[in-house]
């Protein structure tokens, strides 16, 4: 591992904090760019309440100065605005207050029930607020940074989505930075910003009948080497390292590179990416069917990956679920929470290929300053050119 990094923060604690470690020195980078990523992250038709009370915000308290990375870890904290509300539900220390009812009835989907076994909680409380989704703050803002690192590389990093719930409009061909500009502008992270209102009246019907939904988007990465990566052992693979990045994320449930399942369809001819040569581009591909990774390594094609995430797990129509100190049949507890959390979810997708491909990179050319680093890219480009 060439990166390394930690969150922690609890949804309604203090706050989310975050250091990253392994960011070559001389990168500039601001709070300015961090915090635009986390707004991106906090948009999206159907969230819940929360995101009108937050506006994220970060603060770098270490391993930055007069706009450049020093090589040391980086520390970044995110204050919750929400905690003003949980000052007491949420104490660090003293003793448990009236108003702190135990979370005891858990929502089947949500980590309440199997968490609160594995940590031996019997408010669930205790489990959820780090199981939840605000976490990917944090890996927003460690993203952000990777993504100011992949950038001097001329790699790119975006995401679009594809379906809410049954919610599918074709999406027009174009390129994938096409496809992110124009989701940047639509409401739901949709390729084509007209379709919005079909979208949100999906989203108005399921949020009527007391449900919540989920969907697919997709990630992409432009300008990656070929390289990065590698099948001399299983854990060297980059799709395996992008795949477990990805299905890290909250409820996330499958993961496709290119065509993906699609594949197992077809038939060897019309699925691998046939080879080409010039004098201008040296090698190239005539499709990406593979989603730009061959052997578990990145074949200079753009990465594609394209990931379905779960209806959220609070709904206001709960589901069946026994009070786990009654041991009676009862309602789910309730918690204010999103409708549908895809669109945020596309941005915390761009964040962690971000973070998986800084690592490749770095695994592969090594370097702790940015002039080194960039130097043996050029190096490196220039073999890719010529082999
Ligand atoms: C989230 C903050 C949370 C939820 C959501 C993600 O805020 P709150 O719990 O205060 O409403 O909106 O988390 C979940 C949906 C979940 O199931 O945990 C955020 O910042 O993204």
């Amino acid at each position: 591992m060439s990166i390394r990094f930690l969150t922690a923060g609890e949804s309604h604690g203090r706050a989310v904090v975050c250091i990253l470690e392994g960011i070559p020195a001389n990168l500039e980078i601001s709070t300015e760019y961090i915090n635009r990523e986390l707004e991106r992250r906090q948009r999206g038709y159907g969230r819940g309440g929360r995101m009108k009370i937050e506006k994220d915000q970060v603060e770098i308290l270490s391993g930055v100065r007069f706009g450049k990375t020093l090589g040391s870890p980086i520390a970044m904290i995110v204050w919750n605005r929400d905690w003003e509300n949980w000052q007491e539900k949420m104490a660090i220390e003293g003793e448990r207050p009236e108003s702190a009812i135990p979370f005891t009835r858990p929502r089947p989907g949500h980590a309440d029930l199997a968490g609160g076994i594995k940590y031996n909680q019997r408010d669930l409380r205790n489990i959820l607020e780090r199981a939840s989704a605000r976490e990917t703050t944090a890996r927003v803002a460690v993203g952000a940074v990777c993504k100011k690192f992949l950038e001097e590389f001329g790699i790119k990093v975006g995401s679009y989505v594809v379906s809410i719930g049954t919610c599918m409009p074709p999406i027009k061909e174009g390129d994938l930075i096409k496809r992110h500009e124009l989701a940047e502008s639509s409401l739901v992270r949709f390729p084509d910003p007209s379709k919005d209102e079909e979208f949100i009246k999906v989203i108005e019907q399921a949020k009527e009948r007391g449900e919540s939904l989920g969907g697919i988007f997709e990630v992409f990465a432009l300008g990656v080497p070929p390289g990065l990566g590698s099948y001399i052992q299983w854990d060297k693979r980059i799709d395996g390292r992008i795949a477990q990045a990805i299905l890290s994320i909250h409820a996330i449930k499958g993961v496709e590179f290119g065509l993906g399942f699609e594949a197992g369809k077809m038939f060897g001819s019309e699925v691998h990416d046939e080879i080409g040569w010039s004098k201008q581009t040296g090698f190239f591909r005539y499709s990406n069917n593979l989603g730009g990774t061959e052997g578990g390594i990145t074949n200079g094609m753009p990465i594609l990956v394209r990931a379905v995430m779960k209806p959220i797990p609070t709904l206001t129509k709960p589901l069946r679920s026994v009070d786990i100190e009654t041991k009676e049949e009862v309602k789910a507890g309730k918690e204010r929470s999103d409708v549908v959390a895809v669109p945020a979810a596309s941005v915390v997708g761009e964040a962690m290929l971000a973070i998986i491909l800084t690592d490749a990179l770095l695994e592969k050319l090594g370097g702790d300053f940015m002039e080194e680093v960039r130097e043996r890219f050029r190096l490196y480009i220039d073999h890719v050119r010529q082999f």
